[in-house]
């Protein structure tokens, strides 16, 4: 399963005031910890800056692959300008994601292009004009409508990553089932899928149990790929046994590697 590491987000204190700051060594130690935790993509938010996002994502990107220079990143915004001036910035000999687009066809006119003209791969929420789905058939009907759109402007179905949209269990206790479900009804359309993992467990205690339990359970659905923090050891351990367990670990090689590096609890 492709990792995508979140540490690189505005609404982190301490990355917050990095990005004011403009302390590299601050920026690219993030960078290069989660790349050594296992990382394949950094998803980098400034939405949440204190000064202008777009300015902010331009530095973040340049710092990082100044020094990571096949770093691979996931360009996490709501801004479509933010989007642009950071495809623009992007030099590095790695692949990139934008995240995201919903549903909505005037955030699709505007991101679509984008995502073709740089070769990108696109995450897409499954979010429709009416808002949330509540069941796995609702986040299948949305998909299909997002792929058809998406298609005509010439994007290909295996670049596209669904997120069917995690919700708290402990508010919404069969969010997590209809969740599970959706994943193997959208992969079917020939799409992969994506969420970001830490909703899940939101205003429970000990919440990484929740979610390296959950994504154990994604994986057996046939996940693709999760935002989270690859330097939490139970979550890491998690993906690495479920991946063995699934047949996806041939001879367990990884997970016994894993194990040798001391990235298991
Ligand atoms: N799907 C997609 N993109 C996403 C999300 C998603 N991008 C943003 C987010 N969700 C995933 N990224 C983060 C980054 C940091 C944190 C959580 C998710 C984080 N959270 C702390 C917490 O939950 O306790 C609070 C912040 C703090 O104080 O450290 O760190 O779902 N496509």
């Amino acid at each position: 399963m492709l990792i995508i590491g979140e540490r690189i987000n505005s609404t982190r204190a301490h990355i917050q005031e990095a990005m004011k700051a403009r302390d590299t060594a601050f920026i690219v130690k993030e960078a290069k910890k989660q790349i050594e935790a296992g990382a394949g993509f950094i998803d980098v938010n400034c939405a949440m800056s204190l000064g202008d996002e777009i300015r902010d994502i331009d530095w973040v990107i340049s710092v990082i692959q100044s020094e990571i220079g096949d770093v691979s990143i996931c360009i996490d915004s709501p801004n479509h300008l933010a989007i642009e001036r950071a495809l623009e910035a992007y030099r590095a000999k790695g692949k990139l994601f934008i995240n995201s687009i919903t549903g909505e066809q005037a955030r699709i006119d505007l991101i679509v292009p984008l995502a073709v003209k740089y070769n990108t791969k696109l995450i897409a929420l499954t979010m429709g004009e009416g808002g949330m789905p509540n069941s796995a058939e609702d986040r299948l009907a949305i998909a299909k409508d997002i792929l058809t759109k998406v298609s005509a402007k010439g994007f290909k179905a295996e670049d596209i990553y669904f997120d069917p949209l995690i919700r708290p269990i402990s508010t919404e206790p069969d969010q997590a089932k209809e969740f599970l479900k959706s994943i193997p009804m959208i992969k079917s359309l020939g799409a992969k899928t994506v969420c970001g993992l830490s909703n899940i467990s939101y205003g429970l205690p000990d919440r990484k149990i929740i979610n390296s339990t959950f994504l154990a359970m994604a994986i057996q659905s046939g996940l693709d790929a999760a935002i989270l923090d690859p330097t939490e050891k139970q979550v890491v351990s998690s993906i690495a046994a479920a991946e063995a367990l699934m047949c996806k670990d041939e001879y367990c090689s990884d997970y016994i590697k894993a194990f040798r590096e001391g990235r298991l609890i």
